[in-house]
């Protein structure tokens, strides 16, 4: 089969999941193709590709233009199967009712697409596949995959000649799949709840497998620097992570990054990681309330053991990229005032900073839905925002918050990178009306701090396709874009077998 894979957009960061899944279908077989629904031509591909049968993947701030897309599929190519699967799909599954999808897969794919796309292709049975959902029928979850080794390396093949990532030297890896804890506004509470004995919630590949794919990678392709993009790196200093810290200076020497959660913090686990290469990572500190974070957040870290955190990557002078929540429900601007005074207290390289976006499926997102809090209808492919950088979905929050919180994503690095500016920020600034140059400075403060972070490709060639790509992810909007539809109907006939 020829299968066509579609995401949204082709972000500098690699679509794990699919390169996953089209890895496992070229195991059996079957050709790969992959495109953007945001270059506009999707519909021209499946034509001239000749493709069998379609693989979407995507999360709920993509579900609107993929509902478009899906409906004018059908419109050209009545027959062809479609299936979906990703975050959207998991979490919010009502959409195999209405979309005019084949079928949907709730949770992990590997186990189950192979069968799927087949049967579906061929006309054959599929109401006993696990995870699989579709009009007629919703399935239970089947076993989470409980040996990461056996499934083969994500199919890097398919992004090879394709911008931006031919010019981007940072290539994204996973060790693990889950996280053990359930904060509250995270997907990972809904997914450990759904796979309530079906296997381990965390689980890891061994470090050889790890580093014999850093190594066919690196062998490969220009690379570097590395990217781990697992839920939680690592948990603590074990038999692991010193094989890992033996292993991969030797055999694969390039500078990573990773995100790790603020309580597992240890000199020896830091310290171990740094002489390893580690350069940067993530750090959630998501509210500055340690009230809020232990009631709302289900977060249960004390602000010391944050502070005590950054101080210790600080000593080993690993930059870290910190993320906060603004407008969380059942706060106010007090205590979004208290997160930015907090942040700025831990002095993380990059103060991120996102607005609270109740996901479907998650613990806060229900309650939020629940308590009448969420603006607009409840119909997430036409209400939900395409960022968390947006502004916030609920009620509660009134328009002066707003603008403040606009004023604290664009600004809050700012006061970060020069401290300063702290005082004029804090009191002055962030209470102005939101403009043009408040999000101009905070756009270079943003993609300064993001190239630290993140320090690959040195041509200038790299940095404008980067640049290109972070202008045009920041304008998305499937709505308003320009669309390269087939003038007639095209001669394509989807074959059954
Ligand atoms: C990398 C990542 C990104 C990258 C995406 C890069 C890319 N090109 O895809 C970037 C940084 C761009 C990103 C952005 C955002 N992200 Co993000 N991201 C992730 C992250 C950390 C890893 C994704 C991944 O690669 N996983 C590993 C692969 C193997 O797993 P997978 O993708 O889930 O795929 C498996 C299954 O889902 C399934 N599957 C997936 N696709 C398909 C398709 C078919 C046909 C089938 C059958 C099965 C299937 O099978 C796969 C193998 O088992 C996840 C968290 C996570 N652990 O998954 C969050 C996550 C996907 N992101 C999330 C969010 C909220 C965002 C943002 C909105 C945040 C923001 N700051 O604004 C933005 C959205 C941007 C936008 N476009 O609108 C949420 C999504 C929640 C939701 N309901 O949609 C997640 C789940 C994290 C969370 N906190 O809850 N993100
Ligand atoms: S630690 Fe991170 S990935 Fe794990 S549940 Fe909390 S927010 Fe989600």
């Amino acid at each position: 089969m020829n299968i066509l894979y579609i995401v949204d957009t082709f972000s500098i960061i690699e679509p794990m999941g699919t390169l996953q899944l089209s890895a496992i279908m070229k195991a059996r077989g079957h050709q790969s193709f992959i495109c953007a629904i945001d270059d506009g031509n999707a519909l021209n591909r499946i034509a001239e590709w000749r493709i069998d049968a379609i693989a979407c993947s995507f999360m709920s701030t993509e579900a609107g233009g993929f509902n478009a897309l899906v409906r004018e599929i059908r419109q050209y190519y009545p027959s062809i199967p479609i299936i979906a699967g990703g975050p959207h799909p998991t979490y919010y599954p009502q959409i195999v009712d209405s979309w005019g999808l084949d079928a949907i897969v709730v949770g992990e794919g590997d186990h189950v697409i192979a069968e799927l796309m087949e049967n579906l292709y061929s006309g054959k049975d599929i109401s006993h596949l696990m995870n699989v959902h579709t009009k007629q029928f919703k399935n239970q979850q089947g076993n989470l995959v409980e040996d990461l080794d056996t499934l083969p390396f994500s199919d890097r093949e398919l992004l090879k000649e394709l911008a931006p990532f031919k010019y981007i030297p940072m290539k994204s890896f996973f060790a693990t799949r889950g996280c053990p804890y359930s904060c509250s506004y995270c997907f990972n509470s809904a997914f450990n709840k759904m796979h309530k004995n079906k296997g381990e919630v965390l689980r890891r590949r061994s470090v050889e497998n790890l580093i014999q794919e850093l190594e066919e990678v690196k062998s490969n392709t220009p690379m570097d620097f590395v990217r781990f993009g697992d839920d939680t790196f690592v948990m603590k200093y074990d038999a692991w992570v010193e094989e890992f810290c033996d292993k991969y200076p030797k055999r694969v020497g390039i500078p990573f990054y990773f995100l790790i959660h603020p309580n597992l913090a240890s000199e020896i686990l830091i310290s171990s990681l740094k002489k390893a290469g580690c350069h940067s990572i993530m750090l959630g500190i998501e509210s500055g309330n340690e009230h809020v974070r232990r009631k709302v957040l289900d977060r249960y870290v004390a602000d010391a053991t944050i502070k005590k955190a950054f101080d210790l990557y600080r000593k080993y002078d690993i930059k870290v990229f910190s993320n906060t929540i603004l407008g969380l429900p059942e706060t106010t601007l007090k205590e979004d005032l208290e997160s930015l005074n907090f942040t700025l207290d831990c002095r993380p390289f990059y103060s991120g900073f996102t607005v609270f976006t109740p996901f479907p499926g998650t613990v806060l997102g229900e309650y939020s839905k629940q308590k009448g809090y969420v603006k607009g209808s409840d119909d997430f492919a036409e209400s939900f925002p395409i960022s968390m950088q947006s502004g916030s979905m609920l009620n509660t929050v009134t328009d002066r918050q707003r603008d403040i919180h606009r004023n604290i994503l664009v600004l809050a690095p700012i006061a970060n990178l020069f401290p300063w500016l702290r005082k004029l920020v804090v009191e002055k600034l962030i209470y102005m009306k939101p403009n043009w140059f408040f999000d101009f400075t905070g756009f270079l403060a943003r993609n300064y701090c993001n190239m630290n972070i993140f320090p690959f490709g040195k041509s200038l060639y790299t940095f404008v396709q980067i640049f290109n790509k972070v202008v045009r992810i920041d304008k998305k909007n499937y709505a308003t874009q320009k669309k390269v539809l087939p003038a007639k109907l095209p001669v394509l006939e989807t074959v059954k077998v």
